[in-house]
């Protein structure tokens, strides 16, 4: 381990510009033959003239080494150390301004388990290079800023064995080897440079499938889309194929920016070691995260598929097109990526929710980060660990602070100037690898009229910013102060942009639109004048920036009621989906913890029914984001903020009662708007079923149904028993099955009929579709909801099997996740013998599990001590794993 700096990057003495390639597959070994051309860096004054090459000499067998016909000698010519091969400057050059290198060396890709370089698994070669997989495929200077073209990459391999080769850009020959007649070859060319992590190729066999479209694109040209992925699965590709063109139309639309290669390719893999991979031309992804279905993929998937598929689109301008110079700048391709994943998602029509779940994921996660000792800039200045790991740098913060980095541009900017400093940026960095800086420069450089200089220190600033407000209103002058602090007494001023909007306090119009202050200076006052009444603001509209936003600590105190009020006038009529949500999820979160602390509330209760009336009736909101305002914060995020005392028991009883009341106020009009709905998503057609907007009207009548089955009285659970039955019965996808089982497995005792019922219907289910995940959805569902001896029954029948990490996780993890049942002194013991179990079996497991103790610290003493016993136990086990002792001696005090 060292510490790497990112002051210290240099240019390369030589530079690769041009690559061949040449692959042949046997079962032994795969020949690889490599010819690069290499040219002096002669741009400054270098440390070292030698030309370095990483490779990983464990699994690269260095067979020749050659400049011409002139072989090079070892120890003369050249040294091979651990992970790296020199070549003395005196050995090149001896005739021209370039060299020509040619490697032959001998790898074995059964050997290599790491996953990382070319590696063979289930029947198939296949390769992963970010961020230095490639120096484990040949001898190469394996770092970003060295873009090279890949003029021809030849592929040789066994024709029966292995129908299908391969590689990144234009097949442009296939043939039969002229001496060999059981094998066949192909070249391709990728007329683009870029860096070696994005070299992809992948042999296959009989046992994949093909799926083919075309795209025209703006200008008119036809790219070919191919999409592979592993036979005898329900699994198919249409989705993808849709999310694909949707994505390259809405590249081009929003950003002007096309596909640029004849073809597109994709390949799944069940193997696949990380999510997706977005290789140039030709992307990798884990099956799970591309290949679906409507009989066994559930909305929540399609939601997170598309964005997935996307992501890995868009790289093809911002990663690919434009590289990164160095591992430090890795921001500048995911937090941009992860940013435009977000904006097409909001654009094909779920712009709330999208906004919605990524700032729950960003405080979930990235606030986290941001707190912790360790806590690191998007763009850090230096890490420990090597090149080779990118563990340390793609964080939440890198990708999802990152993102919001860039969302900041843009609020800033406008659309228009954004749109303008990304042309700008592509435009000079095209084909070459880019720093945070340079895409600073470029928003800077095409929007002149704008002052960004200050806001260019959010590359290197730690640490979640606090804003602090205080506002007042004297006659038709609002006036709003807005204070900044970056935690640990850092004195350093951010340009922070903070969208506010008004509105009027007696008919609720919006009476000042959208609009962005921008606050630089430690504090700064805006006013807003010529106002006709009285108005209450929206602040941080959209989550603008990313930070923690509060009321100043001296500002006049509004009572509690008045805060309220407040709250539940934005939750009715903000203009602003954003806000709307946060304001109604505050007013629900301070109900539900008013109910466990048995405080009187017949107030708040008035409020939540009046706002979620409003918002029931409100058909400016598009059904998805409707559906998230109505829905109830769930127990996770309501305990996000909770620090000691935690009864998590009373916590799950109080959410199950506010959910109650409110369907007790609202039955007629939930049945009613249910019943509305229904006609439209019954005649849904194939083609449209995984449609966002399919989706969005599945979500918001769910959300009716799930407010029905939290029902008690005995009338209302056998019309919500009843309901739920016949959702699973008439649903059109799997979604709908899955949730009228969730609904119905959380109904109240008098539902023992239906639910049954239910119960048996999704285990046919399961067993007729044949998909694992099914399964083990049914297994969750009730870990979820049911009592400790259902839970201990399912341990013991034949279709659980616990060496099964999907079955595992969906029983006995998710049952960690079953607060009335888990959370008791016989609960605690169950999972406490599992974890010593399984520790043997499954460290991974054992520990996942064992971290559920560990956060003792925040829960009331009678849990809090059962916990710790149970932490004392799990200490005493011998042996003991590693890891599961590091876990638990952690947590002890
Ligand atoms: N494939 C991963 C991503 O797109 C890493 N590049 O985020
Ligand atoms: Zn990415």
């Amino acid at each position: 381990q060292q510490t790497l700096y990112r002051k210290d990057y240099k240019e390369p003495a030589h530079w690769v510009t041009d690559v061949s390639l040449s692959f042949q597959f046997y079962k032994e070994k795969t020949l690889v033959k490599s010819k690069i051309t290499i040219h002096a860096n002669e741009n400054h004054n270098l440390e070292c003239d030698n030309l370095i090459l990483n490779g990983d000499i464990e699994l690269l067998n260095l067979i020749s080494l050659s400049i011409g016909d002139h072989t090079l000698v070892p120890e003369k010519d050249y040294t091979l150390m651990n992970d790296k091969l020199m070549i003395e400057s005196s050995s090149l050059y001896k005739d021209s301004a370039r060299s020509e290198l040619e490697i032959v060396i001998e790898l074995d890709p059964r050997t290599n388990k790491n996953l990382q370089g070319l590696y063979y698994r289930d029947g198939m070669y296949c390769t992963h290079c970010e961020p230095t997989g490639f120096s484990k495929i040949s001898f190469f200077p394996d770092r970003p800023d060295n873009c090279a073209t890949f003029h021809r990459v030849y592929l040789e391999a066994d024709k029966e064995m292995y129908p299908i080769l391969l590689s990144n850009g234009n097949l442009i020959e296939q043939g039969v080897v002229s001496d060999d007649e059981t094998r066949h070859y192909v070249i391709y060319q990728d007329p683009l440079p870029k860096p070696c992590y994005l070299f992809a190729c992948v042999i296959a066999g009989n046992n994949y499938n093909r799926m083919s479209d075309v795209y025209t694109t703006k200008s008119g040209r036809h790219v070919n889309i191919n999409l592979y992925w592993e036979k005898d699965q329900k699994l198919k590709m249409n989705f993808a194929i849709n999310t694909i063109k949707n994505a390259m139309r809405w590249d081009e639309e929003t950003y002007g920016l096309e596909y640029d290669a004849d073809t597109y390719t994709v390949v799944a893999a069940e193997h696949y070691s990380i999510g997706a991979m977005e290789n140039k031309g030709l992307n990798i992804f884990k099956t799970s995260l591309i290949a679906t279905d409507p009989s066994c993929t559930t909305d929540v998937t399609y939601d997170v598929v598309e964005k997935t598929i996307a992501h890995e689109y868009f790289h093809n301008w911002s990663g690919n097109r434009v590289t990164v110079r160095d591992w430090f700048e890795f921001t500048l391709k995911e937090g941009l990526t992860v940013y435009r994943d977000q904006e097409f998602t909001s654009d094909i029509g779920l712009k709330v929710a999208t906004r919605i779940e990524s700032v729950k994921l960003l405080r979930e996660k990235q606030f986290v980060e941001d707190a912790a000792l360790t806590r690191q800039p998007i763009r850090p200045e230096s890490y420990d660990g090597t090149e080779h790991s990118l563990d340390v740098i793609a964080t939440s913060t890198t990708y999802h602070k990152g993102a919001e980095v860039f969302r900041m541009y843009k609020t800033i900017l406008t659309k228009k100037g954004f749109r303008d400093g990304i042309s700008l940026y592509m435009e000079r960095h095209d084909g070459r690898g880019a720093t945070c800086d340079d895409f600073h420069k470029a928003m800077a450089d095409s929007n002149p009229d704008v002052d960004l200089s200050q806001f260019k220190l959010w590359y290197s600033k730690s640490g979640t910013p606090i804003v602090s407000y205080s506002k007042f209103q004297i006659d038709n002058k609002f006036q709003i102060d807005l204070s900044q602090q970056i935690p640990g007494n850092d004195e350093t001023l951010l340009h922070i942009p903070v969208a506010i909007g008004l509105m009027d306090k007696t008919t609720g119009e919006e009476v000042v639109p959208t609009t962005v202050l921008n606050l630089k200076e430690r504090s700064q006052t805006f006013v807003f004048e010529d106002l006709k009444g009285d108005v209450v603001p929206s602040i941080l509209r959209d989550f603008s920036a990313p930070i923690i936003l509060q009321p100043m600590a001296n500002n006049e105190k509004l009572s509690e009621s008045e805060e309220e009020e407040h709250l539940s006038f934005l939750a009715m009529y903000d203009t602003d989906g954003f806000n709307k949500w946060e304001s109604m999820q505050t007013l629900l979160t301070r109900y539900i913890f008013s109910l466990v602390n048995g405080e009187d509330n017949q107030a708040r209760k008035e409020l939540i029914l009046k706002a979620i009336g409003e918002n029931l009736r409100d058909e400016t909101f598009d059904p998805s984001s409707k559906a998230r305002i109505l829905s109830l914060p769930t127990e996770l995020a309501l305990t996000r903020d909770v620090k000691k005392d935690l009864d998590p028991v009373k916590l799950f009883q109080a959410r199950k009662k506010a959910m109650n009341e409110i369907a007790v106020e609202f039955v007629e009009d939930f049945k009613s708007r249910y019943d509305e709905l229904s006609p439209v998503i019954i005649s849904t057609t194939d083609s449209d079923i995984t449609s966002a907007p399919s989706r969005a009207n599945r979500a918001l009548r769910n959300v009716y149904l799930e407010y029905l089955c939290s029902l008690d009285e005995p009338e209302h659970v056998k019309m919500a028993g009843e309901l739920a039955l016949k959702h699973f019965d008439n649903a059109v996808c799997f979604n709908d099955q899955f949730l009228a089982f969730r609904y119905l497995a959380s109904m109240s005792v008098h539902a023992t009929e239906a639910r049954t019922e239910m119960i048996s219907k999704f285990y046919d289910l399961a067993k007729s579709n044949g998909n694992a995940q099914i399964l083990n959805k049914w297994f969750q569902i009730q870990a979820l909801n049911d009592d400790l001896s259902r839970v201990q029954a399912l341990t013991q029948i034949p279709d659980f099997k616990a060496n099964n990490a999907g079955n595992f996780r969906a029983l006995i993890t998710s049952f960690t996740l079953n607060s009335r049942s888990f959370h008791t002194e016989n609960g605690y013991k169950f999972i406490g013998d599992i974890i010593r179990q399984m520790d043997k079996r499954s460290p991974i497991l054992a520990v996942e599990l064992a971290n559920k103790f560990c956060k003792w610290p925040i829960y009331e003493k009678k849990y809090a001590d059962l916990m710790k016993q149970e932490l004392l136990k799990i200490s005493m086990l011998k042996p003991i794993s590693k890891s599961l002792q590091a876990t638990v001696s952690r947590a002890l005090p």
